[in-house]
């Protein structure tokens, strides 16, 4: 299989974290791409028509894409049990956060990077912010009970978005006032996979 990547991405860290997790490494191949909104590349649009990474592309059925179909898939290829029934929902509602927090957080870096700067709009910038702060609250407050226990996918959603906030947003400082949270993650950014597959 070949997963089209990049290591800047948050979503992509997930997938190459379950891949971490579940032994599969050596079973995937990484395809190495940039892609932003306005500049996609041909084998990532050959691979996900609506032209984003992570995409994996398979040797036995055709390319399956979203970061959340791809962690599933790799879990049930593995019988790893990221995704234990008793907790499904908490985990899925996890996860969703998480990747919301970074569909925000990935918006405010291309507006910076992409847009040109006479079209920047700031307090759009700033409502992806709010956005941001809202999931944080929620995990600080709501959730953190449930980013204990065995590994599971809401964890792994969780551990990729924070460290995109510390890799791409470090100035805003989205620990104070989310000391839980802050701890939470402290421990599980030492985990071997998430070393491993750490943005440069
Ligand atoms: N929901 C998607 C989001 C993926 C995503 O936004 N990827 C970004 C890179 S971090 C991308 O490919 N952006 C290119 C674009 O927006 O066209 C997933 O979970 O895989």
């Amino acid at each position: 299989m070949k997963l089209i990547y990049s290591g800047a991405s948050p979503f992509v860290r997930k997938v190459n974290v379950v891949m971490h997790e579940t032994g599969q490494v050596d079973d995937i191949e990484l395809i190495e791409v940039m892609t932003t909104p306005v500049a996609t590349p041909s084998e990532v649009r050959a691979a996900n028509p609506i032209g984003k990474i992570p995409a994996l592309i398979r040797s036995d059925g055709p390319a399956i894409y979203d970061s959340r179909v791809i962690c599933r898939y790799l879990d049930d290829r593995a019988g790893a049990g990221l995704y234990p029934g008793e907790s499904l929902w908490e985990i899925l509602t996890l996860e969703a956060t998480a990747d919301g927090l970074m569909d925000a957080a990935v918006l405010m870096v291309y507006e910076g990077r992409v847009r040109p700067d006479h079209l920047i709009y700031s307090e759009w910038v700033e409502a992806q912010w709010q956005k941001v702060c809202g999931a944080l609250d929620a995990l600080e407050q709501r959730w953190i009970s449930h980013l204990n226990g065995p590994l599971n996918m809401g964890q792994i959603a969780v551990g990729c978005a924070l460290g995109y906030l510390d890799f791409r947003h470090g100035a805003r400082n989205w620990r104070a006032g989310r000391g839980a949270l802050d701890d939470w993650y402290a421990v599980f950014s030492d985990r071997a996979s998430m070393t491993a597959s750490a943005p440069a």
